[in-house]
């Protein structure tokens, strides 16, 4: 027999017979090795640990700790998903199984449709087939002979004839089960450690609506009991603090179908919370110098081709509306129109910087799989501001923009967050301005800026503007999914489209420079984060009702009416619930609802002009004088207190 030389990473070779296989040779490395190993690479491609090296090769074990490793196992493991379907409910047909970020799923076209009850039964049977310790076995067929062979399985015959070339792999799992499918795959069942069935829903074959529906059953696999556990608690926080779910219960928002998707309707006490974060921003801002504007929501295109918008930005962009002699757009940005706004007027270098400020509200073409609650909409009101300057005040201006920054997440109790440098694509010239030097000055701008203010980052391409590289300051969710909150942004371009100037000290015209920025980016982001954050439980000072009186019988309703009343003279956003009805039902409803301060008020208290405190965390705090819980909330309301 030939021999054939592996190549393993450390550069050493091994000399073996064609035909060895990767196990073998991870075996005679070291039986932990061998153990530990999930799949092989093989030539840079993954690669059965069973299936035979026939020619020269670099060969890599992989083990859990590579990535790419919990994408074999996840497949495998929808392999077993599939083969414990057709045990239960062997007139199923299958579709395809891949592994996915949070796990895996499979597409099944069955008549009956799955249960949560049939999710148990097909986990135990898909444990029992582990405890076989099936191998996962590699089987090359023929594809004339597949197409006959599963006549009657017609999503494998669909994917068969287009997909398979003359011969196509197949994996078995035990003497009944066989699929379609590429691998690799692990060796044998034992492997699988750690699985769960997370849940069903109805999914088109190839994604087509105009195809049958099949059931998808999703789940995910670890490759510890110990890491499903840690993910299966955090599907359950993220199912608690889900601002979807928290904006139904809680009355701040509702999407409704007949205005469409990514347009939610504020509620009363969702508009509350955005008003007192819309005061907040606005007062800090006119306190660090920025100047606010009104503009309308929509210009005529001519603007948006001038800024390059309509060429750069147009896939986001909602379709013109076509008026009798014109063309006019909704914005998706701010930026033409504060530019309009810089424009108005002669500038000289004295009366720079300009900081021009608006809660903009723009229109974004989102595609409809990506909308959510109010995280990703369709019209969104920014936190906008742009920066005229010159180049020599960017430093000063960015170090400015990054105090606000800090002081706005202080505030908000906002501590867990990540600096993201945004370039370009330098090979995407269709969505990015092609002007080589001005994207190094710009990133080396950022750079500067965030090196003098010792700013730990980390770099992304493709994430800039189309107009510059950004600061992008991202949030994650429990499930560690991240999004762009706060943003700086450094852009050479929108001057010169504008042909911006100001008159400079040497009496000569120069262009500004723009920073764009961000601090609580959109009202319906930030709003989405802190109904999360919070778990719906929003410190006092953002809270749509900091405190409301229960009157425990109808003789009190006066007397709490005047509590509400001395409430609201002192500035407390505050209710009653004065229904007819036992005072244990209202304070269980005002506890969901996480109003900070329930005010029992009954005849004791009435008498002595107190109120019977309930604070939502801390509980039964005893009956004190109304005054000392006046002075009590408006402390924790002008200090920010984030804690309560
Ligand atoms: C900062 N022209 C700049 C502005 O001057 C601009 O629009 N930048 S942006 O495109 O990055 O958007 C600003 C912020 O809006 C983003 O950082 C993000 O936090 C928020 N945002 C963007 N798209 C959406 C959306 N679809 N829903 C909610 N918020 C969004
Ligand atoms: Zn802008």
């Amino acid at each position: 027999m030939s021999q054939i030389d592996v190549t393993l990473p450390d550069g050493s070779k091994q000399s073996v017979p064609a035909g060895t296989r990767p196990i073998d040779i991870a075996q005679s490395i070291s039986p932990r090795l061998a153990d530990a190993a999930i799949v092989a690479k093989v030539n840079g491609q993954l690669y059965d640990l069973t299936r035979p090296l026939e020619s020269n090769a670099d060969l890599q074990i992989l083990t859990p700790k590579d990535p790419e490793s919990l994408e074999v196992y996840r497949h495998s493991t929808a392999h077993l998903l599939a083969a414990a379907v057709l045990e239960l409910y062997p007139e199923t047909k299958l579709g395809i199984g891949p592994p996915i970020d949070s796990g895996f799923y499979y597409d099944f076209d069955r008549a009956v449709p799955f249960t949560p009850e049939d999710l148990e039964k097909i986990e135990k049977k898909m444990w029992e087939i582990q405890a076989r310790h099936l191998p996962y076995d590699r089987v090359y067929t023929r594809k004339e002979d597949g197409l006959k062979k599963y006549a009657d399985a017609w999503m494998k015959c669909e994917l068969i004839s287009e997909r398979a070339g003359d011969v196509f792999t197949e994996y078995t799992l035990g003497p009944d089960f066989i699929d379609f499918c590429r691998g690799p795959h692990l060796t044998d069942t034992s492997k699988i450690k750690a699985f769960h069935l997370l849940s069903i829903a109805g999914a088109y074959w190839k994604g087509n609506e105009h195809n049958k529906q099949l059931q998808r059953i999703y789940g995910t696999a670890f490759f510890t009991r110990k890491d499903l556990d840690d993910y299966l608690h955090r599907l359950e926080e993220a199912k608690r603090r889900d601002h979807r779910r928290l904006g139904k219960e809680l009355e701040l928002f509702t999407v409704n179908e007949t205005v469409g998707a990514g347009l939610p309707l504020w509620l009363p006490k969702g508009a509350t919370v955005r008003r007192v974060l819309e005061d907040y921003i606005l007062e800090r801002e006119r306190a660090a110098g920025y100047q606010h504007v009104y503009t309308p929501d929509l210009a005529k295109i001519e603007l948006y081709e001038r800024s390059g918008h309509w060429e750069h930005y147009h896939d986001s962009m909602f379709p013109p509306m076509d008026l009798e002699t014109e063309k006019m757009v909704l914005r998706p940005m701010n930026c033409p129109h504060h530019i309009l706004v810089f424009e108005s007027r002669q500038h000289s270098y004295r009366d720079l910087p300009a900081r021009i400020a608006e809660l903009g509200t723009m229109y974004r073409y989102e595609r409809s799989g990506v909308l959510s609650g109010l995280s990703r909409v369709r019209m969104m009101t920014l936190n906008d501001a742009h920066i005229f300057c010159t180049p020599d005040q960017i430093k000063e201006e960015f170090a400015g923009v990054m105090k606000l920054v800090e002081q706005a997440y202080k505030d908000l109790g906002i501590t867990q967050y990540r600096y993201r440098l945004s370039l370009r694509d330098k090979a995407d010239k269709e969505k990015y301005v092609d002007n080589d030097a001005m994207w190094e000055l710009g990133e080396r701008v950022l750079r500067e800026a965030l090196n003098s203010l010792g700013l730990p980052y980390f770099e992304a391409t493709g994430e800039a503007a189309f107009y510059g590289p950004k600061l992008d300051i991202q949030f994650a969710d429990v499930m560690g999914h991240e999004e762009t909150y706060s943003t700086i942004q450094v852009d050479f371009h929108l001057p010169n489209r504008f042909g911006l100037k100001y008159v400079g000290p040497d009496g000569k015209e120069h262009p500004p420079v723009i920073i764009h920025r961000a601090i609580v980016s959109t009202m319906e982001r930030m709003i989405s984060y802190l109904i999360e954050l919070y778990a719906g439980a929003f410190p006092v000072w953002l809270a749509p009702v900091q405190a409301i009186v229960l009157p425990i019988t109808d003789r009190q309703l006066e007397y709490a009416r005047s509590v509400k009343c001395q409430l609201e003279k002192a500035g407390i956003r505050a209710a009653t619930d004065d229904r007819n009805e036992k005072i244990n039902l209202k304070i269980r409803e005002a506890q969901l609802q996480k109003i900070p301060y329930m005010l029992v008020a009954g005849d004791r208290e009435q008498q002595s002009g107190e109120v019977a405190v309930r604070h939502r965390k801390r509980g039964d705090q005893g009956a004190r004088p109304l005054a000392a819980v006046i002075a009590e909330l408006r402390g924790l309301i002008d200090t920010k207190a984030v804690a309560d």
